[in-house]
């Protein structure tokens, strides 16, 4: 069974994540969403939180699972018997940004990456830039699903009390 593990920290999800993990549902047998635990780092929602929100989110996609992984991705992998990640990519950026990682995780555990385009749609979205466009009052509705949309409204306004 080919499994594609797509990690990150999915802070939140957004469309564009679900975007790339649906190419990747298409494609492999198996996609495990893996949230990666930085404990050094608290976000805007804990990792409960962000499992509960991909697992409502992907629950259309049924050979997509969530699970969390705290410390090396590669030993996540390997103690599964999983070969390879999926990374979406937004540019040029990007890219630059992911290869060492790949060629790394290739070095350590013999782990492939294989990178798939984003939609255009989602090319400038990112859950920091959406966490900041709603801290200051714009309009972030098209880039996350409506419950993610509304929690992550509800987390902003939670924030200014
Ligand atoms: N469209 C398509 N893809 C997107 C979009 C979008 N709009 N936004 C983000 N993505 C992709 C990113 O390129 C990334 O591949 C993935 O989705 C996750 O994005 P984020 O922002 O939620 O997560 P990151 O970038 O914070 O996650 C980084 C990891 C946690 C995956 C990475 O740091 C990691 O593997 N850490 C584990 C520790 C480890 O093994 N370190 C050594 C690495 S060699």
């Amino acid at each position: 069974m080919a499994t594609a593990v797509c990690p990150g920290s999915f802070d939140p999800f957004t469309l564009g994540h679900r975007y790339v993990v649906e190419r990747a549902a298409a494609r492999f047998d198996e996609v495990v969403v893996t949230v990666v635990v930085n404990p050094n780092k608290s976000g805007m929602f804990s990792v409960d939180e962000r499992i509960a929100l991909i697992e409502d989110d992907c629950a259309d996609l049924p050979n997509v699972r969530v699970d969390r992984w705290t410390g090396l991705l590669v030993d996540f992998l390997t103690a599964n018997g999983y070969s390879t990640i999926v990374k979406g990519l937004r540019s040029a950026v990007d890219f630059d940004y992911e290869v060492p990682m790949a060629q790394m995780n290739r070095e350590l555990s013999d782990i492939e990456t294989v990178f798939l385009l984003t939609d255009p749609r989602y090319a400038h979205v990112s859950s920091s830039l959406v966490k900041e466009v709603a801290r200051l009052g714009g309009d972030v509705s098209p880039f996350l699903s409506p419950h993610i949309h509304e929690r992550l409204m509800a987390a902003v306004t939670g924030e200014r009390k």
